[in-house]
C-alpha cells in the first residue's frame, strides 16, 4: 500500500507540547495565536502550536539576556555545563522512537532512519561539543615590549537560531550544542513546518537541569518571528540555516540592527562528478542516494551529476533503472525509501522546476509526477542534456530531480562544477589520485567528498563558499562563532608603557 503514496496512520505519537517554550515553562503567545502544523502524508493538520510574533521573541530574549547576565550557565566550569549536556543527550536517546515519529509526521522523514541516524546522531552532537565545553581557553602572548597579555575566549552573549526544516532534529543540535558548549544562552526558531521536535527537546533540557532562560524556543513564522530575531537589539550573534534569499534578509536586519554576527548556511546546487575509472553499479547508487536522500531537501543534494563519456551511456541506462525501482510511499513502512515533501509549497515549487525542465530542453529520463493522490510525494526524476546555464542547472530546486550531464575532460568538469552561484559541497568518484587531488583543490565548495557522499561528522567543519554562505557548523570551529576574544594586557612591573 505504501508505494503508492497511501498514507498509515501507525505509530503516530500524542502530541505533548504545542506552547512557547521561554524562561523554563510552556507558555501560550502573547496575541494567543497558533498555527497548523500539517502531516505531509495528508495535508492533514496534526496540531495547533503557539504562534509566537515579536512580543514572543522579546519576552524571550529578557529570559535569556536575564540567564546570560546574571545566571549561572556563563559562569559554570565547563565540565558542570557539560555534565548536564551529557545527561541532555542521554535523555534524547531514552525517548528515540517518540522523536523519530514527531519528525516523521512532521516533515514526512523516514522513520526508521530517523530512529536509527537523526535521533542518536542528536545525541552524540550533544556528547562530542560536552567534552569541548572544558577546553575553552585564551593563550598566552608573545609580549612586545615590557607587557605581558594573555586572550580570553568568552561567550559571545544572547544567541538567536534560525533553523529550516528538513532536518528538525539535526539542525536543533548543531545549533545548540556548541552554543550550550560556549557558555551562550540562546532563542531559537524551528520552521514553522516542523516545531513538534524542538518543543520536546526544550522540555528534555530542562529535565535535564539547563537552566531556565538558557534555551528558550519560540516557534512562529519566518518574517515575524524570525524577523524579530535576527532585526532584535539584544541578541548578540544569529545562526542560520536556510535559503540564500532569507539569509540575505538576516544580514540585512542584522547590518540595520545592533551588527549583530551572522553566520549563515544557505542553499547549494552540488555537483557530483563520476570519472570513467568508476565502478558503476557503486557510482549509480551513490548517484542516485545523492538526489533522494531526505526526498531532495538536503542542502548538499547531488542535483547535478557529472558523468564521462566512456561510462555515461551505461551510467545511464543502469541509473533510470534503478531509480525505477525506488520506493515511494509512507515514511514509516520500512520498505520506503523516499517520503513526502515537507509541505504544499515545497511540494508545487519542485513540480514547477519539473515543467520548467521540460520546457527549457532537458530531456526526461524518469519520473516527473506525483505519486498517490493523497500528499505531497513525487517521484524521483531525472534530467539528461542538461545545460550549465539552464534553471534546473542552477537553481535550488529542493527535492527528487536530478540534472544529469555527459562531459569529456577534467577541464571541462572544473568549468561546470563550477559554473553555479553556490559553493557547499562536491562529490567525485575516481580511483586517478592526480583526478581527485586535482579536482579538490579546483572546485569552490565547502566540502568536497572523495568517493562518497553526505560523510558527515561531528567533528568536520561545514559550511559553504561563495553565495551558500559563511560560518562554520560542525567541529570545533563552530563552537569559535559562539565565543569572542577578548585580549587582556597588563605592564610587567616597572616596565615602562
Ligand atoms: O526557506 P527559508 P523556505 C531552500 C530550499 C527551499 C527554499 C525555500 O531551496 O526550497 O529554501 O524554503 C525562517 N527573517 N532551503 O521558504 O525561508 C523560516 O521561518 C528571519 C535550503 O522554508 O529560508 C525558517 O525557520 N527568518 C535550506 C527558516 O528561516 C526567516 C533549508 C528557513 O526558511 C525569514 C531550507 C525572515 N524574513 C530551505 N523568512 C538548507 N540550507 O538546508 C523565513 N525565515
Amino acid at each position: 500500500a505504501s508505494s503508492n503514496g497511501a498514507p498509515s496512520f501507525t505509530n503516530v505519537p500524542i502530541i505533548k507540547f504545542t506552547k512557547l517554550f521561554i524562561n523554563g515553562d510552556f507558555v501560550d503567545s502573547v496575541s494567543g495565536k497558533t498555527f497548523e502544523t500539517i502531516d505531509p502524508r495528508t495535508g492533514e493538520v496534526i496540531a495547533r502550536i503557539s504562534e509566537g510574533t515579536k512580543e514572543d521573541i522579546d519576552i524571550a530574549v529578557k529570559a535569556a539576556r536575564y540567564a546570560f547576565d546574571f545566571g549561572p550557565w556563563p559562569r559554570l566550569p565547563g565540565v558542570e555545563r557539560a555534565k548536564l549536556m551529557m545527561k541532555f543527550a542521554d535523555l534524547i536517546e531514552q525517548n528515540t522512537e517518540e522523536l523519530a515519529a514527531l519528525d516523521a509526521i512532521d516533515a514526512g522523514k523516514l522513520y526508521h532512519l530517523c530512529k536509527a541516524l537523526d535521533i542518536p546522531s542528536a545525541a552524540n552532537t550533544l556528547r562530542y561539543y560536552a567534552g569541548a565545553a572544558d577546553k575553552i581557553h585564551g593563550e598566552v602572548l608573545k609580549a612586545s615590549r615590557e607587557l605581558h597579555a594573555y586572550t580570553l575566549l568568552e561567550p559571545i552573549g544572547v544567541v538567536g537560531h534560525i533553523i529550516p526544516w528538513n532536518f528538525p532534529t539535526a539542525m536543533f543540535f548543531i545549533k545548540v550544542a556548541p552554543s550550550l558548549a560556549a557558555g551562550c544562552t540562546m532563542v531559537l526558531k524551528p520552521a514553522e513546518q516542523t516545531p513538534l521536535s524542538a518543543l520536546f527537546y526544550a522540555h528534555l533540557a530542562k529535565l535535564a537541569g539547563i537552566p531556565d532562560g538558557v534555551i528558550n524556543v519560540v516557534p512562529g513564522f519566518g518574517p515575524i518571528a524570525g524577523a524579530a530575531v535576527s532585526s532584535h537589539m539584544d541578541i548578540d550573534a544569529v545562526s542560520f540555516t536556510g535559503s540564500t534569499q532569507t539569509g540575505r534578509k538576516i544580514m540585512e536586519a542584522a547590518a540595520k540592527s545592533n551588527l549583530k554576527h551572522v553566520s549563515l548556511e544557505l542553499g547549494g546546487k552540488s555537483p557530483l562528478i563520476i570519472f570513467d575509472d568508476a565502478d558503476i553499479e557503486k557510482a549509480t547508487e551513490l548517484a542516485l542516494l545523492g538526489i533522494l536522500f531526505n526526498k531532495g531537501e538536503v542542502c548538499v543534494a547531488s542535483s547535478r551529476v557529472f558523468v564521462q563519456e566512456g561510462i555515461y551511456h551505461e551510467f545511464e541506462k543502469k541509473l533510470v533503472e534503478k531509480a525505477k525501482t525506488w520506493v515511494v510511499g509512507d515514511p514509516f513502512d520500512p520498505n520506503v525509501q523516499q517520503g513526502p515533501q515537507v509541505d504544499k509549497k515545497q511540494f508545487e515549487k519542485i513540480l514547477s522546476y519539473i515543467e520548467h525542465g521540460k520546457k527549457e530542453g532537458a530531456t526526461l529520463l524518469t519520473g516527473g509526477k506525483t505519486v498517490g493522490n493523497k500528499g505531497y510525494y513525487i517521484q524521483p526524476t531525472i534530467f539528461s542534456n542538461i545545460k550549465d546555464d539552464m534553471l534546473i542547472a542552477q537553481d535550488e530546486i529542493f527535492g527528487p530531480v536530478m540534472a544529469l550531464k555527459k562531459f569529456k575532460t577534467v577541464e571541462e568538469a572544473i568549468k561546470s562544477a563550477n559554473n553555479t552561484r553556490y559553493g557547499l559541497a562536491a562529490g567525485i568518484v575516481t580511483k586517478n589520485l592526480d583526478i581527485a587531488n586535482t579536482m579538490s583543490r579546483s572546485i569552490r565548495a565547502g566540502t568536497i567528498w572523495i568517493n562518497c557522499y553526505f560523510a558527515f561528522g561531528d567533528d568536520i567543519p561545514f559550511g559553504g563558499y561563495k553565495m551558500s554562505g559563511f560560518g562554520k557548523d560542525h567541529g570545533l570551529q563552530a563552537l569559535q562563532k559562539y565565543l569572542q576574544v577578548k585580549s587582556v594586557v597588563t605592564p610587567i612591573y616597572n616596565s615602562p608603557w
